[in-house]
């Protein structure tokens, strides 16, 4: 299979409903100020964003199955899989605030091969594909050289519905405000790892992720030079609901300090 041109193929794709994205982004202002309107609307942009993206692929590669965050395809498990969230930082995007992105993964047998993430407000396209680098707007991008945490701008994301990790996750945030170049919070966890596959960022670390926030961008961080794993140093990171992502260099040093304060093993 031909990864190159299938991705740059999702690149163009992505963009095309990006502009989309923005497009109905300005309108947010004009209709119901009320809470409930504007997210009935944004439900309105996600899904008919994820309906053009699903069209699009099902004809650039009809055996491939959808694992979609609106569900617009139902989940047949195949050996093509595409991993698709139309829209990551929902928040964001009603607030008007970036980042916000498109996030488009393709799975063959269990291995990622291929990652595109368009963050929209910025008109950054990001994409890497099997046995080939990874880019940003046609140039090749890789990952910071800092050695150390302390060396290093890190991200995170707050948890919004499991809160029963809040307090081991707020130890690991004092942690880190105190011994590195600061922590952000950015919103979209698709931009958080793809702002670490091009240098801006060191690590990331979240948990409560679902695999559409993280299948494309993880992997365009191991293009980039990077490495990705769970909070134990595992493999299970797009299915597992937590993942670090770190230019490698800093990876056992942030991986061991995240899962001292988050693993519930007793600490030494
Ligand atoms: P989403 O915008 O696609 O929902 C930020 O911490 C990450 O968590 C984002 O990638 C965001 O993806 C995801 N997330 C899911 N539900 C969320 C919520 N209710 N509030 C904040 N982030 C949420
Ligand atoms: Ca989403």
């Amino acid at each position: 299979m031909n990864y190159q041109s299938i991705i740059l193929d999702v690149a163009e794709l992505s963009k095309e409903v990006g502009a989309y994205l923005r497009n109905e982004q300005l309108k947010i202002k004009t209709i119901d100020v009320e809470k409930k309107g504007q997210s009935d609307f944004v439900t309105y942009v996600d899904k008919t964003a994820e309906r053009k993206i699903v069209d699009h692929l099902k004809t650039l590669l009809p055996e491939a199955g959808f694992i979609a965050e609106e569900n617009s395809e139902a989940r047949i498990d195949k050996d093509l899989m595409w991993i698709i969230d139309p829209l990551d930082g929902t928040t964001n995007y009603i607030h008007g605030l970036s980042p916000f992105a498109i996030s488009i993964g393709l799975m063959e047998r269990g291995q990622m091969v291929g990652g595109v993430v368009y963050e929209v407000s910025l008109d950054e396209c990001f994409y890497a594909w099997k046995d080939g680098s990874a880019y940003l707007n046609g140039q090749t991008i890789s990952v910071s050289k800092a050695p150390t945490i302390k060396d290093s701008l890190l991200a995170t994301g707050f948890p919004y519905y499991d809160f029963t990790r809040l307090e081991p996750f707020i130890h690991s945030l004092s942690f880190f405000l105190q011994n590195s170049h600061g922590v952000r919070r950015l919103g979209s966890a698709a931009s958080d790892l793809i702002y670490v596959a091009c240098g801006r960022l060191e690590g990331f670390y979240e948990y409560g992720l679902s695999p559409w926030d993280v299948a494309a961008g993880a992997f365009i961080v191991q293009q980039a030079g990077g490495k990705v794993s769970d909070y134990s140093g595992g493999n299970n990171y797009i299915f597992g609901r937590e993942v670090i992502a770190t230019n490698a260099l800093i990876h056992k040093e942030f991986q061991e300090a995240v899962d001292r304060f988050m693993s519930d093993r007793p600490r030494n």
